[in-house]
């Protein structure tokens, strides 16, 4: 597929999706969302692809869902049929590789529930995330009011959500929003730096890995815990748990293989 919203490089194992609406801050139209999906379906099934990143650039991540296409929007258009936004988050936070949002500039409502379907989110200085859809007469549709209470408690998600302020990379740091702050001209240096240790790792204890924590997320503890041995105890059937116990004892690297 030609993507003409979104660019996709990929590097070492590492894919970069990046936004690409700089007219209008990176909104997300349907176009963005259908291509987003695409693209992590397509990476998913690139055994090449280790880790993907996804980012706006160094000026602005995405300033929230397009405006212009939900304003003439009727409660019937919002209510049926599967939305685009709602596939895009499904496949991306499905992907059984590790995903990190790299975060320049706005990351609103729509931008900012993008980022929270990563893994990870690493914010340059210049950043700033916030869910200002109360401010126009909605709440936050895709996924907002779910995945950041889970992320940082529900009574701080409370006051973003309710407010629709915007907050710096400092807070979002202090508050758990986001994994580490970087300057505006590393952001890029430095999600390279986590996403080759990611890819350095077993592939399939990663994926298994995510699977337990997002899977667990879903569950009591006591049916998490037992995911979580199901997927530990199907580890002891790969190549790189031998390899990587071995590679303990014989004090050297190990080199996984991902199988
Ligand atoms: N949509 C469309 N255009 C946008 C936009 C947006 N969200 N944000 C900015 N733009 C456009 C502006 O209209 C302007 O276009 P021109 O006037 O040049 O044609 C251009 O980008 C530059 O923006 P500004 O001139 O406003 O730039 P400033 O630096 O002065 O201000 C700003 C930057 C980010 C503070 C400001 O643009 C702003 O407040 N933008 C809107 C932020 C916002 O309210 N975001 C939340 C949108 S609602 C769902 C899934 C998702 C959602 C809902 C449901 N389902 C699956 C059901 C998500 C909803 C949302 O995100």
């Amino acid at each position: 597929m030609a993507y003409e919203t979104i660019i996709i490089q990929i590097e070492e194992g590492i894919a970069t999706i990046t936004l690409n609406r700089p007219k209008v801050l990176n909104a997300l139209n349907d176009q963005v969302f259908n291509e987003l999906a695409e693209a992590a379906a397509t990476l998913e099934a690139d055994p090449s692809v280790r880790v993907v990143i996804i980012t706006g650039g160094e000026k602005v991540f995405a300033a929230g869902a397009d405006i212009g296409q939900m304003a003439s929007a009727t409660a019937m258009d919002m209510a049926i049929g599967e939305k685009a936004a709602h596939r895009a988050h499904r496949t991306i936070e499905n992907m059984s590789k590790p995903v990190i949002a790299a975060i320049a500039g706005y990351a609103l409502g729509g931008g900012c529930e993008l980022a929270l379907v990563a893994d990870v989110r690493i914010a340059a200085d210049n950043a700033q995330l916030g869910l200002p859809e109360i401010t126009l007469g909605i709440l936050p549709g895709g996924g907002g009011t779910q995945r950041l209470p889970r992320l940082i408690g529900p009574s701080k998600a409370k006051e973003l959500i309710f407010s629709g302020d915007f907050i710096n990379a400092e807070e979002a740091l202090r508050i758990g929003l986001v994994n580490k702050i970087v300057p505006v001209d590393q952001l890029f240096v430095e999600t390279q730096k986590m996403a080759k240790v990611f890819s350095s790792r077993g592939a399939v204890a990663l994926h298994l890995a995510k699977s337990s924590v997002n899977e667990g997320l879903r569950m009591d503890l006591e049916a998490g815990l037992q995911y979580e041995h199901k997927c530990f105890s199907l580890l002891f059937a790969t190549q790189d748990q031998k390899e990587g116990m071995k590679a303990f004892l014989e004090k050297r690297p190990a080199k996984f293989q991902g199988r």
